[in-house]
């Protein structure tokens, strides 16, 4: 009769990240999976908010909620633990069938305890205060305390515990540990204890993985000492917590990051950002110290194109697959979602979508409504038929994407035997020398909004995904050979297979590919 019972919770895999050919994939019930998702708002996290949450994720057309879990509320008495959130959190995701990613909010929330319960923030002597650069208590807890992370892991692992139980079908698909770790204010913490381990060696680990000397953190990293000491101080926090909780329950884990500048030339004063947390600079460190954590993943809420595009390159790393899980919810932040899978990214998750009235303005949009989900809506509606196909070919298959520059310039990319030139704020019709036909752009093409996204399916063979853009293709070798297109197909993928709408050509092709809409195509290109 053993046929008869339910399939063992067993049977469902666990999520994982696995790598191959230098891409990344996040197999979820043992494919790949592409993580459209929606941040809630930070104070969303209680029962009564939920029924404001999920219809934003299906206005958008998400298919995972990114939701934190407060140490202060899973134990606001020492000891004794409240899942009732959570058992709420995943019975709903499950009836709005969402997946989810939980963030656990806790010794450090933008740096700051304010997650932490009441008796880890007021009691100074068990829990101490980081000292700034000036002796002063700077608010941030201070990594260097074996209380607090023996603390922190104990509610982490009570966590993990319920999660495991409460959760065989794999509704919750990642862990985020802890949120935006470091300092503001203070490169490291100057307190005694503190003080003791920096004037002692620096940890092995680090000295044979970064190929130095031995010797104490000022003789091995000089000027960067400071800031390297407290990377390390999260990174080993970050780690002991996380080791921890996937001991009892093995979940992909990754941080994210509050960011500095994305350009290596500024010399940015880390007293300026979030010192000590994943910043690109110190990504090194984090990845010694941090084994547990599958990646690094950039906060982006710097408006404009240099600075996204600046982080995207700076997150994407043989080591630290690119997944961007916040970015800010105003309508320019949309069109990165386009580079964003061109540089595999396994996720793609806007801040503060839900409808509980708050928005981060300025970061994100003034307001959440239709209009602001709109722009970030279409790029998921494009992708989410076909988000276990598109993840399944990036992981297999060379992925490109670009976004349009905030001045609307041209772009090329280098396809091997073939480019594709990007252009924007065209008409579908005619050439851009063409002048007459050109001195209006179409409406509402003055903020930057396009972008595309290929995967070369062979040497010849794309699929094309885009909008608000022109994609025209020729062969990068500038020879005696023409380029024709074998096909140019519309279509959409069903149950995993192509399914074939019509052939462009004429107008349609004659000027380029015009994603004037959201448009996947599928291109076969020959030189003749
Ligand atoms: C983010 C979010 C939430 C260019 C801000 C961003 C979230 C946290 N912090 O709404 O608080 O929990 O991860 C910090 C951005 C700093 C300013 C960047 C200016």
């Amino acid at each position: 009769w053993a046929c008869l019972l339910p399939a063992a919770a067993k049977d469902v895999p666990i999520p994982a990240v696995v790598q191959d050919h230098g891409r990344f994939a996040l197999m979820v019930d043992d494919a790949p999976f592409l993580m459209l998702g929606v941040q809630a708002n930070n104070s969303s996290n209680y029962p009564a908010v939920l029924p404001q949450v999920w219809p934003a994720l299906d206005q958008l057309g998400a298919n995972t909620l990114e939701m934190p879990i407060a140490w202060e509320q899973i134990e606001p008495v020492e000891g004794r633990f409240d899942f009732s959130f959570l058992d709420a959190l995943l019975k709903q995701a499950r009836g709005h069938k969402k997946r989810l990613v939980l963030l656990w909010f806790g010794a450090y929330k933008n740096t700051g305890p304010s997650y932490a319960p009441q008796w880890v923030q007021t009691n100074r002597d068990r829990f101490p205060k980081l000292i700034d650069g000036q002796g002063k208590p700077n608010g941030v807890l201070s990594p260097h305390s074996p209380a607090l992370i023996a603390a922190d892991k104990k509610a982490f692992i009570a966590l993990m515990t319920h999660l495991k139980a409460a959760d065989p079908e794999r509704t919750v698909i990642m862990v985020q540990v802890e949120n935006e770790t470091g300092t503001y204010r203070s490169v490291r913490d100057y307190s005694p204890a503190a003080e003791k381990i920096f004037a002692g060696p620096v940890p092995d680990v680090l000295i044979k993985g970064l190929g130095k000397q031995q010797g104490d953190w000022k003789t091995v990293f000089g000027k960067d000492a400071d800031e390297y000491f407290h990377a390390w101080a999260f990174a080993h926090y970050v780690e002991e917590v996380a080791r921890a909780g996937k001991a009892v329950y093995p979940l992909p884990m990754y941080v994210n990051a509050a960011l500095r500048d994305p350009d290596p030339e500024k010399k940015v004063d880390p007293i300026n950002y979030s010192s000590g947390g994943p910043t690109w600079n110190v990504l090194d460190i984090w990845k010694l110290a941090a084994p547990s954590i599958f990646t690094a993943a950039p906060d982006i809420y710097g408006h404009g194109y240099a600075d996204a595009m600046g982080q995207i390159r700076q997150y994407t790393r043989p080591n630290n697959p690119l997944m961007i899980v916040e970015i800010g919810s105003s309508s320019d932040f949309a069109r990165f979602f386009y580079p964003a899978l061109g540089n595999g990214a396994l996720g793609f998750a806007p801040f503060g979508f839900d409808f509980t009235g708050y928005s981060n303005f300025p970061l994100g949009a003034k307001k959440v409504d239709a209009a602001s989900i709109a722009p970030f809506a279409a790029n998921f509606k494009l992708v989410g038929p076909m988000m276990r196909e598109w993840a399944k070919l990036a992981f297999a298959h060379p992925t490109y994407g670009v976004a349009e520059p905030d001045d609307h310039a041209a772009q090329t990319i280098a396809l091997g035997k073939w480019q594709a030139k990007v252009e924007y704020r065209l008409w579908q019709f005619g050439f851009p020398e063409w002048k007459g036909l050109f001195e209006t752009a179409p409406e509402g093409t003055e903020n930057p909004s396009g972008g595309v996204s290929l995967i070369q399916l062979s040497s010849d063979e794309l699929l094309l995904i885009g909008l608000h853009a022109r994609v025209t293709f020729s062969l990068a070798a500038k020879d005696s050979k023409e380029m024709v297109y074998q096909h140019v197909e519309e279509g959409h993928f069903e149950k995993g297979k192509w399914v074939f709408e019509r052939v462009w050509n004429g107008d349609e092709t004659d000027y380029g590919l015009n994603l004037a809409q959201p448009r996947i195509l599928r291109i076969k290109l020959q030189a003749y």
